[in-house]
C-alpha cells in the first residue's frame, strides 16, 4: 500500500493558543483542514518517523473520526507504531503518562478541554513531546510556521481500523495496539497514594462523598479507582459514562458549570467531600461540605501537606504558579524554605521546571493542579491528593482549609470572564492598559497604591527561552493584585479574564464572603480597564 500525496492549500489561523489548536468542530471537517495541521506536526517533529507515538481523545464528537485520519496519516509519515486508548479515549494525564512510561516519541490529544461537544460545538488537537508535556512555544510556532507553507499531506488509503477491542493492529507496516486506557494510569496513583487508608475512609461508613465525571473522560478512570480499586459505593462517580456531546452540558468543573455537584454539598445533610473534572481529565474542582476550595488555595494546602502522602513523603523541592494564581502557594514555599516560580499562564511552561527536578508541585488558578508523576495538570490526582489527605487528618475541607489560612493567612481570590466579547475591542483595552503602565506605580487607585504594574514576560531558567505579553500585571501596596489577560483558548470572539487577590492576615477576617471582600479591587479594576463602556458589557460572564 503506497501513501498517498494530497494537494492542499494552507488555512489561516493554525496557530495553537494556550492548550493547542481549538476551533468549532465544522472547522475542523472542512477537507484539509485537520490533515494539515497533522501533517505541519510529522513535517516539523522528525523523530516521529520510525518512532511510537500515543493518540487518543476526550471522546467528544469528531474523536473516533480523527483518530482514524491521523492512524492513516501516521502511517504514510512512516510511524512505526502508535498506541491507542481502547474506544479512542484517552484522558490528558493519562497520555502524558503513557507517552513517558512506554518512551514514545511524542503524543496528540484530541481535545477542547472544558469547552462544549458536539457537531457544533468545539474541537481540538494538541501536540505532547517525548516529555509528556504539552509542546513547547518553540514547538508550536514551528508547527504553526509550517502549515503556513504546506502544499501536500501524506494519507494511507487504509480501512477503519477497530478502536473497541484490545490488541494489536496494522495500518499499512505501521503497529497500532490498543490499550486500556485507565490501567497505567490507576497503576501509577496507586504508587503515589495510601490507597489503603482511603479504602479505610470509605469502609468507614462516616464519610461520603461524589465525583461528577461530566460526561467527560475521567469517568472510566474514577470508576475504576475509586469505586472497584478503592472500595467507593456504586454511584460515587456521577455522569461516568463520556458522552460526544457531554450530555449537552458544559464539561468545566467550576460552581457555574457544575450546580448539580454544588447543590449535594450543600446543608447539613450535604456530603463530606464533592470533586469534579473538566473534558479531557486535566482539571478538578474541589468542594467540602457548604465549602468551595479555590484552586489557588487548593495548590497551596497540597503543597503544605504533601509530607502526608506516601509519593511525596520526602518532601517536596520547589513549587511553580501560574502568574494569574493567587500567591498562597508563594507562602507556604517560603515556610518550607523551596523554590516559588511565577510562570506564564498554560502548563506548557511548567514543563522544563518539571524535568529539570526544580519543582514537585506545580497549578493554575483555573482549576489545574498537578506534580512531577507527569507532564499534564492531573484532576484525579488532585481528587486523591485530597482523598489522602482526609484519610490522614480525619478533618473536614473546611476545617483544613481554615487552619491553613489561620497559619499562613487568606489569599482572597477571584476571575471575572467576559465571554464572547468582540475581539478588535478587547484588544483595544489591552493595548490602552499597556499604555498606562508606565504612569501607574506609585499612584494611588482608591485606597491602593500601585507597587509596580507590568506587561508581564517570563524567562525560563532552564532554556532561557522569553515569552512576552504574558498578561497585564498590576500589584498593590499589601500584596493585592489586579491582573487582565486575554484567553487562549476561546474559539469565538475573545475572553476578557479579570483575576482579583487581596492578602488578609487577621484571622477574624477570614470568613468574609469572597466577592465581598474584594469588592474595592472590583470597582479599582472596572474603573481603570473601562471594562463596561469598551466591552459593553455590564457584569461578568461566569465568576469563580
Ligand atoms: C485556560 C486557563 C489556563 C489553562 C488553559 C488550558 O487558558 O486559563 O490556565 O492552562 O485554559 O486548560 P486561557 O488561555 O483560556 O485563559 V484545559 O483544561 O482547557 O486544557
Ligand atoms: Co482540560
Amino acid at each position: 500500500m503506497e501513501p498517498k500525496v494530497v494537494a492542499t492549500q494552507p488555512f489561516p489561523g493554525q496557530r495553537p493558543g494556550t492548550s493547542g489548536l481549538r476551533k468549532k468542530v465544522r472547522v475542523f471537517q472542512q477537507p484539509g483542514y485537520l490533515e494539515n495541521f497533522v501533517q505541519a506536526i510529522f513535517d516539523t517533529q522528525k523523530e516521529l518517523t520510525g518512532g511510537a507515538l500515543v493518540l487518543g481523545g476526550d471522546g467528544r464528537f469528531y474523536n473516533r473520526t480523527a483518530i482514524q485520519i491521523i492512524l492513516r496519516m501516521a502511517a504514510a509519515n512512516g510511524v512505526a507504531k502508535v498506541l491507542v486508548g481502547r474506544g479512542g479515549i484517552l484522558s490528558t494525564p493519562a497520555a502524558s503518562h503513557l507517552i513517558r512510561k512506554y518512551g514514545s516519541q511524542g503524543g496528540i490529544v484530541l481535545s477542547a478541554s472544558h469547552n462544549p461537544g458536539g457537531p457544533d460545538e468545539d474541537f481540538g488537537i494538541k501536540f505532547n513531546a517525548a516529555n509528556g508535556g504539552p509542546a513547547s512555544e518553540t514547538i508550536t510556532e514551528a508547527i504553526y510556521r509550517r502549515t503556513q507553507n504546506l502544499n501536500r499531506y501524506r494519507i494511507l488509503d487504509a480501512a477503519d481500523l477497530d478502536l473497541d477491542t484490545l490488541g494489536v493492529g496494522q495500518v499499512g507496516k505501521m503497529r497500532v495496539e490498543i490499550m486500556d486506557p485507565v490501567a497505567d494510569y490507576a497503576d501509577l496513583m496507586a504508587s503515589l497514594f495510601d490507597f489503603e487508608a482511603i479504602r479505610r475512609l470509605f469502609a468507614s461508613g462516616h464519610f461520603r462523598m461524589k465525583l461528577d465525571a461530566m460526561h467527560a473522560v475521567t469517568g472510566p478512570y474514577a470508576i475504576e479507582i475509586l469505586e472497584n480499586r478503592l472500595g467507593a459505593p456504586g454511584g460515587t462517580v456521577m455522569n461516568g459514562i463520556p458522552l460526544e456531546d457531554f450530555g449537552g452540558g458544559h464539561p468545566d468543573p467550576n460552581l457555574a458549570h457544575a450546580q448539580e455537584l454544588v447543590a449535594l454539598c450543600q446543608g447539613p445533610e450535604g456530603l463530606d467531600f464533592g470533586a469534579a473534572s473538566d473534558g479531557d481529565g486535566d482539571r478538578n474542582m474541589i468542594l467540602g461540605r457548604d465549602f468551595f476550595v479555590t484552586p489557588s488555595d487548593s495548590l497551596a494546602v497540597l503543597a503544605a501537606n504533601a509530607h502526608l502522602v506516601p509519593g511525596y513523603a520526602d518532601g517536596i523541592v520547589g513549587v511553580a504558579r501560574s502568574m494569574p494564581t493567587s500567591q498562597a502557594a508563594d507562602r507556604v514555599a517560603k515556610r518550607l524554605g523551596i523554590a516559588c516560580y511565577e510562570t506564564p499562564t498554560g502548563w506548557k511552561f511548567f514543563g522544563n521546571l518539571l524535568d529539570a527536578g526544580r519543582i514537585t508541585l506545580c497549578g493554575e488558578e483555573s482549576f489545574g493542579s498537578g506534580s512531577d508523576h507527569v507532564r499534564e495538570k492531573d484532576g484525579l490526582w488532585a481528587i486523591l491528593f485530597w482523598l489522602n489527605l482526609l484519610a490522614d487528618r480525619q478533618e473536614a475541607v473546611a476545617d483544613i482549609v481554615q487552619n491553613h489560612w489561620r497559619r499562613y493567612g487568606r489569599n482572597f481570590y477571584t476571575r471575572h470572564d467576559y465571554e464572547g466579547v468582540d475581539a478588535p475591542a478587547a484588544e483595544a483595552l489591552m493595548d490602552r492598559l499597556r499604555t498606562l503602565l508606565p504612569t501607574l506605580p506609585g499612584k494611588w487607585l482608591g485606597d491602593f497604591k500601585v507597587a509596580y504594574a507590568d506587561d508581564f514576560a517570563y524567562t525560563d531558567p532552564v532554556d532561557a527561552s522569553r515569552s512576552e505579553s504574558q498578561g497585564i500585571r498590576i500589584g498593590l501596596e499589601g500584596d493585592s493584585r489586579l491582573i487582565f489577560r486575554l484567553s487562549g483558548t476561546g474559539t469565538q470572539g475573545a475572553t476578557l479574564r479579570l483575576y482579583l487577590e487581596s492578602y488578609e492576615p487577621d484571622p477574624t477576617r477570614h470568613g468574609q464572603e469572597t466577592q465581598e471582600a474584594l469588592a474595592p479591587l472590583i470597582i479599582i479594576a472596572n474603573e481603570l480597564a473601562q471594562i463596561q463602556t469598551r466591552t459593553g458589557r455590564a457584569a461578568p460572564d461566569v465568576i469563580t
